[in-house]
């Protein structure tokens, strides 16, 4: 018996090489072939194998990039590189609903600025949230620099739950970026502006104009920034530009650049030099440091006052306060990135050649000792560029942002001028490889590269231009984020992956291990602010309220029916549609769309969403669902009937356009019955099966209950038709109680199959 079991082992194992070794020949021989065809290189396929993701595979990063102007965020994986989702937040997205349900509008409403709705933002920095240094996947947050305001995301569900608007600014450009517990969102303004909303000529520019830092409180429990906790630092008008936080030593501590600090007001039509020209004829800048923790305490002592309703640190105070210091920087800066030790600051020259290493021990030196060069016209102290300079490194003409690699020192600095990536090393200053960008990177990132841990592998640059790159569609060219491979010594250019929207600025990516998205909502859920909707409704509990001109709908949504199907209004009443998503299983979402009212819903599993409108002109519309969820899909379809004021029903019935019989109902039974062994097999297989072991079999389940009960229902009113002789409507119930078969079937299958692939054991 053991030889027996040898020789079976024998066969099968040279049965299996053979298969494994001529299985490899043909592959090659394929490949070699489908090389040649193609005109691609070695190098080419072992690039193509390092991004590719096979069918049901799953990307080890999710990146989060800013959508630029279309005010969206782009959400994509790496390193496939596949796009995979595009969140709304300060412009309206109909596959979303965002912008259509009254949910979301209320959401947009919150980033009027002066009362006026503003669709779109001009994106440019995401964060996510971080605890002890490290991105937790919880929220994110996106900047509006045309705007002042800052959106924040809730990355349980991918959507936006809240915009705030700056009290003080005008544009915000160096935001967001958290501290190292989220405790704040830092949004440096950018071009001054007053601080009131009343005319000052800009004669006044340098006494009135100011620039400023705002640090927006967080809430992790409630995930809001709480804007009457929130506080700004008061700045001179230099235009500042992009901050980071400490973190490590310098926790407590915000750093943030600035160019034009020669507070130049150009007016080429007044015939002055343009502004181009003013702002960048001084030699240095300066970087703003800020101690936010013990502004902070001063905050809680209530020793600061509110302008605006909300905190403002004057610049005298924080003078006074010790709280805010200026150090010189090299020629209209960009960048400022806190190297993932907290021990030193980069920013880039970007009309030079060099990147600049400031220490925070020297910087912190400086200010115990008091030792300062001057002080600027507002008075804040001035720390000498030698007191605070670690080192300065020529990476390449125009660098702009640094990211960091997992392994210590090592950094990686977009060179705009030059078009390349310069990899480099902070702590010795030595360059260690550069690779060439097509064309004019702006941001560069890493795997979690601004963090405390960087991942490093791989890094994506942010093209300015993508010129020839991709296929020609016309003079707007898509944007251009090529994938670099950073594992090895030297670079490797992976991937040219063209985005339709944009211009994003910066993007982060974090492992995707660490998201969490929920697949439903629970039933009746409100998901623009994450409570329980007052507006859900249940099966069974369909209704209209009517209230003098007002009506509200309460309908529900599932597979294959919108209910109401028929709803009857007055020309002039304002309509409320108010409908829930019954459907607890993944990916059945529904959709409404209605003729000539602007409205379209999306309604995912669990979610409530509403529509208001006037119906101010009487007539027929139609609506329907949007989202091909059913073989009935189609069908999922109802009327709206805007009644003409004083209409009076007329006193005829609907007639069916088709009359059925006896025999109709009968074959219709006997169709059903047939159906419902199948699911009985369905059934037998899966209930034989550990289903109970996986989540998605028992989610799959759940909902084929449901539907089988809805058949229940239904048969149990065609058979009382039946009984009465009114066969019209037997049928008609008959029919529906297949159809809930059909869905329970469909399900049942899907369960069926998943066990089969997944290694589901027999039971009994
Ligand atoms: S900025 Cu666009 S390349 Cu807004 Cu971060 Cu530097
Ligand atoms: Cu619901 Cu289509």
């Amino acid at each position: 018996m053991k030889f027996r079991h040898m020789f079976a082992l024998f066969v099968l194992v040279t049965v299996s090489l053979s298969i494994f070794t001529s299985g490899t020949v043909m592959a090659q021989s394929t490949l070699q072939k489908v090389m040649e065809e193609r005109g691609l290189t070695e190098k080419d396929v072992l690039a193509a194998a390092k991004t590719y993701v096979p069918t049901g595979g799953r990307d080890d990063y999710v990146v989060f990039s800013s959508g630029g102007q279309s005010g969206h965020l782009i959400v994509y994986g790496i390193p496939s590189m596949r796009i995979l989702k595009y969140v709304a937040v300060f412009t309206p997205e109909p596959w979303q609903g965002y912008g259509f349900d009254d949910e979301s509008k209320a959401i947009l409403a919150q980033g009027r600025i002066m009362g006026k709705d503003i669709t779109y933002g001009d994106t440019h920095h995401p964060a996510i949230s971080e605890t002890d240094g490290d991105y937790d996947g919880r929220y994110l947050f996106i900047n509006d620099k045309a705007n002042p305001r800052i959106g924040v995301i809730d990355l349980h569900d991918f959507e936006t739950k809240q915009i705030v608007a700056n009290p003080f600014f005008r544009s915000a450009h160096g935001g967001c970026f958290v501290t190292p517990n989220t405790e704040y969102v830092m949004e440096a303004s950018q071009y001054a502006a007053p601080y009131s909303h009343d005319f000052v000529p800009l004669e006044k520019f340098n006494d009135e104009y100011r620039g400023g830092l705002t640090y927006w409180k967080f809430n992790r429990e409630t995930g809001r920034i709480e804007a009457e906790n929130s506080f700004t630092f008061e700045m001179p008008p230099y235009s500042q530009d992009l901050s980071d936080a400490g973190k490590g030593p310098s926790y407590g501590w915000g750093f943030n650049n600035s160019f034009c600090s020669e507070r130049y007001v150009g007016g080429i039509g007044r015939g002055r030099p343009p502004f181009e020209a003013g702002c960048s004829s001084k030699d240095t800048d300066f970087l703003h440091i800020t101690n936010w923790k013990k502004a902070e305490e001063l905050v809680a002592a209530g020793k600061v006052t509110k302008v605006n309703g909300a905190y403002l640190i004057t610049m005298e105070q924080a003078i006074q306060e010790e709280l805010m210091y200026l150090v010189p920087e090299p020629k209209s800066p960009h960048g400022c990135d806190v190297t993932p030790d907290g021990k030193f600051i980069i920013v880039s020259g970007k009309l030079d050649s060099h990147a600049w290493v400031y220490s925070y021990e020297k910087i912190m030196q400086a200010i115990a000792d008091k030792n300062f060069e001057g002080y600027d016209p507002y008075g804040l102290p001035i720390i000498a560029l030698h007191d605070a300079l670690e080192r300065s490194v020529n990476v390449g003409l125009g660098p702009l942002h640094t990211q960091f690699d997992s392994e210590d020192g090592v950094c990686y600095t977009s060179i705009y001028v030059d078009s390349q990536i310069t990899k480099w090393n902070y702590r010795t200053g030595k360059i260690l490889d550069t690779i060439p960008i097509h064309y004019n990177v702006g941001h560069l990132m890493t795997m979690e590269g601004d963090s405390k841990t960087p991942d490093g592998k791989y890094l994506v640059a942010l093209n300015k231009l993508s010129i020839d790159r991709f296929n020609p569609v016309g003079p707007l060219h898509p944007q251009n984020h090529q994938l670099i491979d950073i594992r090895g010594s030297q670079m490797q250019l992976l991937y040219d992956m063209p985005l339709p929207l944009g211009e994003p600025h910066y993007a982060v990516a974090i492992r995707a291990d660490k998201l969490h998205p929920v697949i439903n909502y629970r039933t009746g859920w409100n998901s623009r602010n994450d409570e329980r909707s007052p507006h859900r409704s249940r099966a069974g509990r369909e209704r209209t309220v009517r209230n003098g001109n007002r009506v509200d709908i309460y309908g529900t949504l599932i597979r294959s029916h919108i209910n109401p199907e028929i709803i009857e209004v007055t020309e002039g009443d304002v309509v409320s549609i108010h409908l829930t998503n019954l459907e607890r299983a993944q990916d059945e979402v529904h959709g409404f769309a209605m003729y000539g009212q602007n409205i379209q819903l999306s309604i995912e599993p669990g979610k409530t969403a509403s529509a208001t409108f006037t119906a101010d002109k009487a007539g027929i519309y139609p609506y329907y669902c949007t989202e091909f969820c059913s073989a009935l899909h189609l069908e999922m379809q109802g009327y709206l009937l805007v009644q003409p004021k004083g209409y009076k029903a007329a006193e005829i019935q609907i007639e069916d356009g088709t009359k059925y019989t006896k025999e109709d109902y009968e074959a219709q039974v006997a169709t059903n019955i047939a159906t419902q062994d199948v699911i009985n097999q369905v059934v037998g297989f899966i209930t034989s099966h550990n289903y109970q072991d996986f989540a998605t079999v028992v989610a799959l389940v759940e909902d084929a209950t449901d539907q089988l009960g809805f058949a229940d229902e239904v048969k149990a009113k065609s058979e009382a038709a039946a009984a009465e002789g009114d066969y019209q409507n037997a049928m008609l119930w008959a029919n529906q109680w297949w159809q809930y078969q059909v869905k329970t079937a469909d399900l049942g299958l899907r369960a069926k199959t998943f066990l089969e692939q997944n290694g589901a054991v027999k039971i009994k």
